[in-house]
């Protein structure tokens, strides 16, 4: 089972969950005002420690990282650009292009200035010339280095925990006019990121990183419940998707499981009993059907994220393999995926649930966990190994 030539093996990371100290941030403040259950503190302290990153990447022979940089580091105060913190991600760029490894950066991953949440953040049309702004500096200082570009991460998610759960900053439960501005101008803010990196470099390549959790019938044979699954796969993910189409280069998907839905709205869990640490169901085969899903569009694809919070790890190399082999039957049937980035390198804060959900090919103490060296030799010999010799390999 090979994957095409050159296909891209990653990790993926992002800046607030690995950093630490990320003083200037909305999610920062809200934590310090114990808005939050739990705190970031120096996550994985990746700010300083990241050689120590690249070095594990390297370790495991993967050519590509998906990291991402941080607005509120980057622009502190309104207008007011921190050098030193873009030379600091230049650094990390350089370096990763010696070693080989291929950078595929996020240009937002969730967290903004805290003086920009003060501007109703981005329920706020001010976001848009402000967030071109942003970028504009980001390309400057570093599209030599980069190619494969992802403006935002998951907006869908956003919006839903900010706007209708209300559990993350700006904390807006029930805003649905939030909801919907915030999703129209993460696209508006899409498609001028992607003019000025193309502006600055013509063979940018830039998507979003789209969640992709296939919403299901609870009960399959429910006009109802068949009808509120289509209605919420096209609310919830579909619209933002479509709606960006002609102004994504490539289609970024992040994967984890299936969602059901119905009327009534199912109470307890659905699905296999093959659960994650988190309690979400492992469910390899809806990845095939995402990836048919969005290669009907014929553009590039690659899994953005893919991942398991799997603690004692007894679970996370079956996860990797499985889904790989999705992945190659997704390919074989013509799909072009261009790469598969795991989520993540290291254990880091998983937002409302801080550090108690382990995603991590590797610790925090950057010791690799046995599942990383599956996925390492996977990633080197560009070809999965039979499922047999994987199982028996622990
Ligand atoms: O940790 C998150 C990431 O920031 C966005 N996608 C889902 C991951 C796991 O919950």
């Amino acid at each position: 089972m090979r994957f095409p030539d050159g296909f891209l093996w990653g990790a993926a990371t992002a800046a607030h969950q690995i950093e630490g100290n990320n003083l200037a941030s909305d999610w920062w403040r809200a934590e310090q005002a114990g808005l939050l259950p739990h705190a970031s503190g120096m996550a994985c302290d990746s700010w300083n420690q990241w050689p120590d990153d690249i070095g594990l990447l390297r370790e495991l022979g993967l050519n590509a990282y998906r990291l991402s940089v941080e607005w509120a580091r980057i622009e502190p105060e309104p207008g007011r650009f921190d050098q030193s913190a873009l030379d600091t991600y230049r650094r990390q760029l350089e370096a990763m292009k010696q070693a080989g490894i291929e950078p595929m950066l996020t240009l937002h991953h969730f967290t903004s200035p805290r003086w920009l949440a003060d501007r109703g953040s981005w329920s706020s049309p001010d976001v848009m010339p402000r967030f071109a702004q942003y970028v504009e500096r980001v390309a400057r200082a570093t599209s030599d280095l980069v190619r494969w570009w992802i403006s935002i991460n998951e907006p869908s998610i956003l919006a839903f925990k900010a706007c209708i759960e209300g559990s993350w900053p700006p904390h807006q439960p029930w805003n649905l006019r939030g909801y919907v501005r915030l999703l129209r101008h993460a696209a508006r803010g899409h498609v001028l990121a992607r003019r000025v990196l193309q502006a600055e470099r013509s063979d940018a390549l830039v998507s979003m990183a789209f969640a992709i959790w296939p919403a299901q019938a609870a009960r399959w044979w429910s006009p109802i419940d068949q009808a509120l699954a289509r209605l919420v796969d096209w609310l919830w993910q579909g619209r933002i998707l479509r709606r960006s189409l002609t102004s994504l280069d490539w289609i970024g998907v992040n994967y984890y499981s299936r969602t059901f839905v119905g009327w009534p709205w199912p109470t307890r869990p659905l699905g296999s009993d093959k659960r994650t640490d988190f309690g979400w169901e492992i469910y390899p085969a809806g990845l095939y059907s995402v990836l048919r899903q969005v290669g009907r569009f014929g553009k590039p694809v690659v899994i953005t994220e893919n991942g398991i919070a799997d603690a004692d790890d007894d679970q996370r190399a079956a996860y990797i393999v499985d889904h790989l082999r999705e992945v190659h039957r997704a390919i074989s049937d013509g799909v072009d995926v261009r790469g598969y980035m795991h989520w993540t390198l290291l254990d880091n804060f998983e937002w409302a649930e801080g550090f108690t959900q382990r995603f991590g090919l590797a610790t925090r103490e950057r010791q690799l966990r046995p599942s990383a060296r599956v996925y390492a030799s996977i990633a080197r010999s560009n070809a999965l190994p039979e499922l047999a010799a994987v199982r028996a390999s622990g």
